[in-house]
């Protein structure tokens, strides 16, 4: 038999499980990622609204019409209370209605393609203030960052400046992944062949971790790397320091990067190609092979010229008018918006 004090004190043990725990997601330091957290507080609070008396009213139901306690009140023909049914129907309505507004609210609001309108809850954005680009793509199982205006990239390493947004253009070499740094903002797909695009803002100094958060495969795993938020001044020093390390990438030093690998180091090439993250996204690093863009509107070209082909010539006439609608439009007899 336990003593009461110490089955009391099981109930709780837990929580102090709890104790260890990094309450970054709750608790970060980019502006996107502190409202996504208010939005969970507040959503999870509303929920609370019902699940509480719901939970208190079910546990103080059964003890009171509890087969021992002949006291309580006996209805048998009790059929309908209107009273009853406005609160059951009314209540969470109300709560869904609510809820309903303000997730609304909060999706246009953080839209991660939606460029920021505000450093933080105090400051709006300066209208000197310039975005930082940064180009990620999520490998097998690394990621590469690149600083086209810097000129720059790195391997499993992203640093940022405080109080800038940034405008992150996210893509992915084989698989889906999805891009994450708690205390940035909320993660967004990766996907090959495709851009995703996320903007945030950091607010604080800060040393932390980003990840991938959709399982792609046997490295998964250790697919995090080095996430810093740092003054103005020092992101400039870091930015020198890559530049004086050397390393390039080019088209071929990426294509050795690509290959899977796991755990890598972080690393840094002093410079890239322009047109390395058009090349990644089109899937033309490699020689030879042509553009995803370029190939469709090949594509295009090709459909429209057969369909003209097999076409009865009026049939043809009307639809070659309708092509050369829709390639140019003026202002006048454009599509209505
Ligand atoms: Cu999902």
């Amino acid at each position: 038999m336990i003593p009461s004090t110490l089955r009391r004190g099981l109930v709780l043990a837990p929580l102090a499980a709890l104790a260890g725990c990094n309450t970054v997601v709750l608790n970060p330091s980019g502006d996107i990622a502190a409202q996504q957290a208010h939005l969970i507080v507040i959503s999870t609070l509303l929920m609370l609204l019902i699940i509480i008396p719901v939970i208190a009213l079910t546990l103080w139901y059964a003890h009171k019409y509890r087969a021992s306690n002949t006291e309580a009140e006996y209805l048998p023909d009790w059929d309908h209370s209107t009273k009853l049914e406005l609160v059951i129907w009314g209540a969470p309505l109300l709560i869904i209605i609510v809820l309903g507004l303000i997730t609304w609210i909060y999706t246009h609001k953080l839209d991660p393609y939606r460029p920021l309108d505000r450093l933080d809850a105090n400051r709006p954005l300066p209208a000197s203030a310039k975005p930082l680009v940064v180009q990620a793509v999520a490998m097998d199982w690394k990621w590469l960052f690149i600083y086209p205006e810097q000129g720059i990239a790195t391997v499993n390493e992203l640093v940022v400046p405080v109080d800038v947004p940034v405008r992150f253009k996210i893509s992915a070499t084989s698989v889906m992944n999805a891009f994450y740094v708690p205390e940035l903002a909320g993660m967004i797909y990766a996907m090959p062949g495709m851009e995703t695009s996320l903007n945030a803002v950091q607010n604080k100094p800060i040393k932390s971790v980003g990840f991938s958060a959709n399982y792609s495969g046997a490295g998964y795993s250790d697919m995090r790397f080095s996430y810093r938020g740092v003054a103005q001044g020092d992101f400039d020093g870091w930015v020198k320091s890559v530049k004086d390390g050397g390393g390039n990438l080019n088209r071929a030093s990426y294509l050795t990067l690509e290959k899977p690998s796991i755990k890598d180091p972080v690393r840094h090439y002093a410079s890239v190609d322009n047109d390395m993250f058009y090349r990644v996204l089109n899937r033309c690093v490699a020689d030879g092979v042509v553009c995803m863009d370029k190939m469709m509107m090949d594509d295009e070209r090709k459909a429209r010229e057969m369909a003209m082909r097999s076409m009865p010539q009026r049939a043809a006439a009307t639809r070659l008018a309708q092509a050369n609608g829709e390639v140019c439009t003026t202002p006048n007899n454009s599509v209505k918006k």
